[in-house]
């Protein structure tokens, strides 16, 4: 059997290599070590066969070994503990909690739609600033001062500039293009506009628009009219059919309005063609001389068309909403109910 120091020798080598991947492990180590039938006791019984003038030193010798076999238990008790503390471990392959997506708002849905087809035929996209003044909004839109539309009861103010407005169409982008560019101009303006309205479920204060104008040469009613068609067509399908009828915006001669064969019957009668079996989508016209002319674009050489459409108006024959209010609510149950395009 070998000496008492060399069996010291060997365990401490075994204690100093050990780490415990648990607590049975470590209680294991405990018994085998420190335990009352463990190896320091046995050890201490082998004391008496060592000769009297080398006990003090084998003494010694067991003493520190003992020191580092409970040095290496209670260093890894207390790990043990820290890590039990902080709770229940987690078990990171169960599955995780599945963050809900939104969904893209109806309004968003169908400006996007009304958009990508305009691009599809060259128009490009223009936005610009919702608080407006006078000239973008009214005066260069051949709206001159004393023009109803400007009426205190359907414009917002701003308080700090009697000259700013909320604007009340998107017709100030176009203004705004207008006078960076000259023709071929081909934009579309979707964007937020805001009339002093009660709020009903067929009107609000804030409502969106996304206008149309093109101007070059040769442009004629007949292009407007093909245009629009088109546009149905790829909005509302192939079998829709549209009329015409005269009308009157301050920005265009001559002016129309359009409307569309009704999408939920057909023709036959319903609530939302109030049984007459068409529905206005939009207002439209050939661009007024006056407003070219306060863009230095010269009515002898180029004429233009334009339209503006509502985008309440198309997501409600889209998708049958009855009440304006119910887009600004924010209620998830009814925004969760459109497909995100
Ligand atoms: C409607 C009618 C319309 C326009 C908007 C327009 C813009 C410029 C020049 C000429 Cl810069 N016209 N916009 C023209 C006719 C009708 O909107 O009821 N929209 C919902």
């Amino acid at each position: 059997m070998s000496s008492l120091h060399e069996q010291i020798q060997q365990y401490e080598a075994e204690i100093t290599a050990f780490t415990p991947i648990d607590a049975t492990e470590l209680e294991n180590f405990r018994i085998r070590f420190l335990g009352t039938k463990g190896i320091v006791k046995q050890l201490s019984t082998e004391m008496k066969n060592v000769p009297p003038e080398q006990r003090k030193e084998a003494g010694m010798l067991l003493n520190s070994f003992k020191q580092l076999a409970e040095g290496k238990y209670d260093a890894h008790k207390d790990m043990q503990q820290a890590g039990a503390s902080k709770g229940p471990s987690v078990d990171i392959t169960l599955p995780g909690t599945p963050l809900p997506t939104g969904t893209r708002h109806p309004l968003r849905i169908v400006e996007n739609q009304i958009v990508s087809i305009f691009e599809k035929i060259g128009f490009s996209v223009a936005t610009g600033p919702e608080i407006e003044d006078d000239w973008h909004n009214f005066t260069s839109l051949n709206m001159p001062e004393h023009h109803p539309a400007r009426d205190m009861q359907d414009t917002f103010y701003v308080s700090q500039n009697p000259d700013w407005v909320l604007r009340t169409h998107t017709s100030s982008t176009q203004a705004r293009v207008m006078e960076n560019q000259q023709p071929p101009i081909r934009v579309i303006c979707p964007g937020r506009v805001y009339r002093n309205e009660t709020i009903s479920a067929r009107a609000h204060c804030f409502f969106h628009q996304c206008e149309g104008l093109y101007i070059d040469k040769d442009v004629s009613f007949a292009d407007l009219k093909q245009t629009l068609y088109y546009f149905v067509t790829e909005m509302f399908g192939e079998d829709t059919k549209v009329r015409f009828r005269p009308s009157y915006f301050p920005f265009t001669e001559p002016s129309a309005e359009m409307d569309i064969s009704c999408t939920v019957c057909g023709g036959s009668g319903c609530s939302l063609c109030k049984h007459t079996g068409w529905v206005e989508i939009l207002g439209c016209g050939m661009v007024h001389p006056n407003m070219l002319r306060n863009f230095n674009i010269d009515p002898e050489v180029y004429t233009g068309y334009a339209f503006g459409l509502g985008v309440e108006r198309i997501t409600q024959i889209k998708y049958q909403v009855n009440d304006l209010r119910l887009y600004s609510q924010n209620d998830v149950r009814f925004l969760r109910q459109f497909q995100s395009l």
